[in-house]
């Protein structure tokens, strides 16, 4: 039995495959196979999971698992959101989006600088599958003033995780995937998967 990992981001995929182990699975990411990026044109999170996911089955012929996910910073509305990873531009990458951030939280006290991670996780057993699996998880946090930690991806080393009291990015891989909007919902989706 294989399943496609239908994510081209390597932290992802990282916590993605320690989370996923006990399934006893083959677990193939997407660049494995010589196939184009989906184009994510969802407006939410689901939306956008289910397109990577249908993408990848219907390429490869595969079962497939997709994570769209991303940051949601209530000062901000909201933002970034589902752009989470172009908020600094298409060519943008985890520094820029960053910086980004940083400048636009500049001087926002404390109490407003609430944030939460979502994360949706998707399993379909083939490109037409008219029920795919779909799991959902946040995680609270706020936006620290500046970045702490070298662990994780993304947004991890401004996301302060009140429990820990240090940023996402100074927690190991292992205590991340404990507490994550990923790995609650990974977890889910483990619990749930029909094979
Ligand atoms: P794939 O579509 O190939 O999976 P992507 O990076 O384009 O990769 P998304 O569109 O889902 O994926 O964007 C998610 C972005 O949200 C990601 O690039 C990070 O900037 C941010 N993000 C999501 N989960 C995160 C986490 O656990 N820690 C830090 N940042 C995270």
């Amino acid at each position: 039995q294989k399943i496609v990992l239908a994510s081209g981001n390597q932290g992802k995929l990282k916590e993605m495959n320690q989370l996923l182990a006990e399934l006893n699975v083959e677990i193939v990411p997407q660049s494995d196979f010589d196939i184009p990026e989906a184009i994510e044109d969802g407006l939410s999170f689901v939306e956008n999971s289910i397109i990577k996911a249908r993408h990848a089955a219907k390429l490869t012929g595969l079962p497939a698992i997709a994570d769209d996910s991303g940051l949601a910073v209530d000062f901000l509305k909201g933002q970034p959101g589902i752009y989470s990873s172009r908020f600094a531009g298409e060519a943008g990458n985890d520094a820029a989006n960053n910086a980004k951030l940083l400048e636009l939280m500049e001087n926002v006290p404390a109490a407003e600088r609430t944030a939460r991670f979502h994360c949706c996780v998707v399993f379909m057993r083939h490109e037409n599958d008219p029920m795919p699996l779909v799991c959902q998880a946040a995680w609270e946090g706020k936006i620290l003033p500046e970045a702490c930690g070298e662990n994780g991806f993304g947004y991890d080393p401004l996301f302060f995780v009140a429990s820990e009291n240090c940023a996402s990015a100074q927690l190991s891989k292992e205590r991340k995937n404990q507490l994550s909007h990923r790995g609650l919902a990974l977890k889910e989706l483990v619990s749930r998967i029909k094979l």
